[in-house]
């Protein structure tokens, strides 16, 4: 049975769910979820998700949300191409980093974020600006490091390199990117956008 995802552009939480489904060569019909006319708190929505947020993915009348949680089930229902190292610890430690990715850096983000898209130009606080920037750059020194000299954050190409992917565009965009501090991370960032799976999505 198709896999059905709701969804809207732009949307990074989806697009980490479109690139899995791009790199597994998986069909997907879409469904609309228009985030502007608030439709993922409609009634129908909530009953799909509770959370009121897309993505949602249903297959077999299966329901999924959560993005990190939709890959891992469909990286393990569609184990061609692998996308998580077999290692336990390396599958923690890839959690870890996402972890650290979205939620520790959730509040500068979002500060950037409101200053750059609810406000005119003119508007904006500068100074919060420079300041969210800053904040950015400096938790994102722990990933430059955990990097390393690797191509990917756990050697091999893996879902922990597609969950962070979709917001870097926007952080290049932000201001936060590239940066003579994080050469790594640039470095990763264009590797990234060099896959067609990724590029689906840019
Ligand atoms: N942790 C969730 C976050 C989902 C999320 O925040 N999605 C956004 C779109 S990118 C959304 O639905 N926002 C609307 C809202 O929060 O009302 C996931 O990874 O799927």
């Amino acid at each position: 049975m198709p896999i059905t995802l709701y969804h809207d552009v732009p949307s990074t939480n989806c697009d980490r769910v479109k690139i899995v489904l791009a790199e597994k060569g998986l069909p997907w019909d879409g469904i609309w979820v228009k985030l502007a006319k608030m439709e993922q708190k409609r009634p129908e929505h909530l009953q799909l998700n509770p959370y009121g947020k897309i993505p949602v993915l249903i297959e077999d009348g299966k329901v999924l949300f959560e993005s990190c949680i939709i890959n891992e089930y469909l990286d393990e229902k569609y184990p061609d191409p692998p996308l998580q190292p077999k290692d336990p610890y390396m599958r923690a430690r890839g959690r870890i980093l996402v972890d650290y990715f979205l939620n520790y850096l959730h509040e500068p983000y979002w500060t950037l974020r409101g200053e750059m898209i609810k406000k005119n130009p003119d508007e904006r606080d500068t100074k919060l600006i420079a300041e969210s920037q800053k904040e950015i750059a400096g938790r994102l020194q722990y990933l430059e490091e955990a990097l390393g000299d690797n191509l990917f954050f756990l050697d091999d190409y893996s879902l922990t390199d597609i969950a962070m992917l979709p917001r870097f565009p926007r952080l290049q965009q932000y201001g936060v990117l590239p940066s003579a501090a994080l050469p790594r991370l640039g470095a990763w960032f264009e590797r990234m956008k060099q896959r067609p799976a990724v590029q689906t999505v840019l």
